[in-house]
């Protein structure tokens, strides 16, 4: 077993000896950020890697929500998600929108296009799902409320970089979608984020919205913000682009050895994946039902950490529970949102993370499932539940 600790994700990054003569050639250029040359191939290639029409690069996802709400305009009440990363409802805050929570779907954690219509008034003006671990929101139901509303609908789509939904980038749903390259994703470019627009005049305005606004010397067209990525990251982002398809390559492999081990054991559920989704493996998350497991989510938390492993309670507590967002009307009854977020662990999961490693997770899982001599009686548990 490795020495060092075991955590949710270790980067992945490009060969240094690549890297460097990038390096030098940023050097000799002098030209280090505001539309350089390595920033224009790289938003190129990948709008061909992605298999979208147009991307715009940010200096990180955030960024990239605020622009986005920005560059549609969308003002008033937004529907979204309790359960994900507090920046995808701070981006809400940061526009003066306010946040109205729908409860997810009990399965793959995403908002329910099923509680969608009940939450619109005559304030919302769009949507703001999140394809949670990458895996795909119910993309045609949301459009159909969005159509009939008059919604826009932006996907945070920061865990979805390179998903595929029906052989189409998912990318390609709503209006705009996001995408986050921070150190911990799928694909990093230390940070980073883009916008994924569908025509040129959007990409445009976009595009003055992460440089202060600025068409040309003389012209300000909006009150923009500083969210360029510059040529260090993307002549980065350029090599990593090389390496992606061999890093899914691991994470599958990764993947498939947790399925194999955790399969069977009660209270333990994994996602399981749907036959028109090409996924990137961007989490592992499993739920532990702590009625038919026998011990709690917190209790594997812990058993883990005692080995140097750590997982991640990726998203617990929802964001709807903080103090920004706990007064709103909508925080409360998201009664599915909060059972998930009780029962999550998301365990590590990297491209190079050893199978030995995984072989011990699974057995300390395993282990914690047969022994009985801690376990709490199954019936004890229903009275404390039904007591609380
Ligand atoms: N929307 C969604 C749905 C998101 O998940 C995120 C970000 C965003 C929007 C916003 O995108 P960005 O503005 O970040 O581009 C991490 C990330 O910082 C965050 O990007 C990510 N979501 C979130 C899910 O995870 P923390 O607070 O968990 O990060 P931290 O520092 O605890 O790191 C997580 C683990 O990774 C640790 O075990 C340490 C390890 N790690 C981390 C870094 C930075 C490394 O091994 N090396 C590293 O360089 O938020």
């Amino acid at each position: 077993m490795e020495k060092r600790k075991i955590l949710v994700t270790r980067p992945q990054l490009p060969p240094l000896n690549e890297f460097i003569p990038m390096l030098e050639d940023i050097w000799d250029s002098r030209w280090l950020t505001n539309n350089g040359k390595y920033h224009e191939e790289f938003e190129k290639a990948l709008a061909i890697f992605l298999g979208v029409p147009y991307v715009s690069l940010f200096a990180n996802g955030t960024l990239a929500l605020m622009a986005a709400l920005q560059c549609l305009r969308v003002k008033g009440e937004v529907i979204t998600t309790p359960y994900s990363f507090v920046a995808t409802t701070h981006s809400l805050w940061w526009n003066g929108i306010k946040p109205v929570f729908v409860d997810i779907d009990p399965v793959y954690g995403n908002l329910n296009p099923d509680l969608i219509e009940a939450a619109i008034t005559p304030e919302t003006t769009a949507i703001l799902p999140v394809h949670v671990y990458g895996n795909p929101c119910k993309v045609e139901a949301i459009q159909n409320l969005a159509d009939i509303y008059g919604l826009k609908v932006i996907y945070d789509a920061a865990h979805a970089f390179g998903v595929k939904l029906k052989n189409s980038s998912v990318l390609n749903y709503g209006d705009l979608s996001i995408l986050s390259f921070h150190a911990t994703k799928v694909f990093n470019t230390i940070e980073g984020g883009a916008i994924i627009s569908h025509d040129l005049k959007t990409k445009k305005r976009i595009d003055f919205l992460k440089n202060f606004g600025i068409a040309d010397e003389t012209t300000v067209v909006a009150p923009g913000i500083n969210a360029k990525m510059n040529e260090l990251q993307a002549a980065y982002g350029m090599l990593q682009l090389k390496y992606f398809d061999t890093a899914i390559d691991g994470r599958k492999h990764i993947t498939d050895k947790y399925k194999e081990g955790l399969e069977g054991i009660a209270g333990i559920r994994f996602l399981n994946e749907a036959t028109n989704v090409d996924y990137n493996y961007s989490y592992f998350p499993i739920f532990v039902d702590e009625l038919e497991f026998g011990r709690s989510r917190d209790d594997v938390f812990e058993e883990l950490k005692k080995y140097d492993i750590y997982g991640r309670r990726y998203f617990y507590p929802l964001i709807s529970e903080f103090s920004a967002y706990r007064g709103l009307p909508s925080a409360k009854g998201l009664d599915v949102a909060y059972e998930l977020s009780r029962q999550i662990i998301c365990l590590p999961l990297y491209p190079d993370l050893a199978d030995e490693v995984v072989e011990t997770i699974v057995s300390i899982i395993l282990e914690m499932s047969l022994d009985e001599t801690k376990k709490i009686p199954v019936k004890m548990l229903h009275q404390i539940k039904r007591n609380k």
